[in-house]
């Protein structure tokens, strides 16, 4: 299988943790492209996204929900418990870290695109959804063996250290914080960490 991925995209990113958790990472194969100026992921995905899963036979997956669904399918279902209050709290969990993650990266775009300029009123609703974001999850009790809702809010939080390394989320979250310090370290997180493209160096 190939996994069409950029280094600094949080949803390849958790498509790549949930791979590792589930011991399949050796099957992908990393096709890295950056979706904004190369069209050749256009020709299997229509919307250019990453991630994008492009399995042997010629079908595509794209969605990262959808891919991390099919591969745990593989797998026998270990991510996404198959029904009860469980399943819908991790999908909940993922919805909610998937939304934090669009609005950050939005932001981040905006941020860079216009450095000196004052917050606009769309710019101050990432800022309130983050803010709130992170405080629904410091009330959460967030498991130390993930299921995919928590791996997407690891992500999550790694992206935000990623792009704003000097902005502080952790203060007055002491719950949080000690979950990711933990969830962090383990070895899905660290072999899949952002980085900067070629590219940008
Ligand atoms: N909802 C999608 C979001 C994927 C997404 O927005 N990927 C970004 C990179 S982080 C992208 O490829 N953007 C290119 C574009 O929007 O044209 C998912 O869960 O996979």
């Amino acid at each position: 299988m190939e996994l069409w991925y950029a280094p600094t995209s949080p949803f390849a990113r958790k498509v790549r943790v949930a791979a590792h958790e589930l011991g399949l990472s050796g099957k992908l194969t990393l096709v890295e492209i950056d979706p904004w100026t190369d069209e050749h992921l256009r020709v299997i995905n229509p919307l250019s996204k990453v991630p994008t899963l492009a399995l042997e036979g010629g079908t595509t997956l794209f969605e990262s929900d959808v891919i991390c669904d099919y591969l745990d399918a593989l797998c026998g279902r270990r991510l996404h418990p198959v029904d009860g209050p469980e399943r819908w709290r991790a999908l909940l969990l993922q919805s909610l870290a998937d939304g934090a993650m669009t609005a950050m990266g939005r932001l981040f775009a905006d941020e860079r695109n216009s450095p000196d300029r004052p917050p606009t009123a769309m710019q101050e609703r990432f800022h309130a959804a983050r803010e709130a974001t992170l405080d629904r999850l410091e009330s959460e009790r967030l498991r130390a063996d993930p299921l995919i809702g928590e791996i997407g809010v690891a992500v999550f939080l790694g992206y935000l250290d990623f792009r704003w390394p000097d902005r502080d989320w952790r203060s007055g979250r002491p719950t949080l914080t000690r979950w990711f310090e933990r969830f962090e370290a383990r070895p899905s997180m660290t072999s899949t960490q952002h980085t900067l493209p070629q590219s940008s160096m």
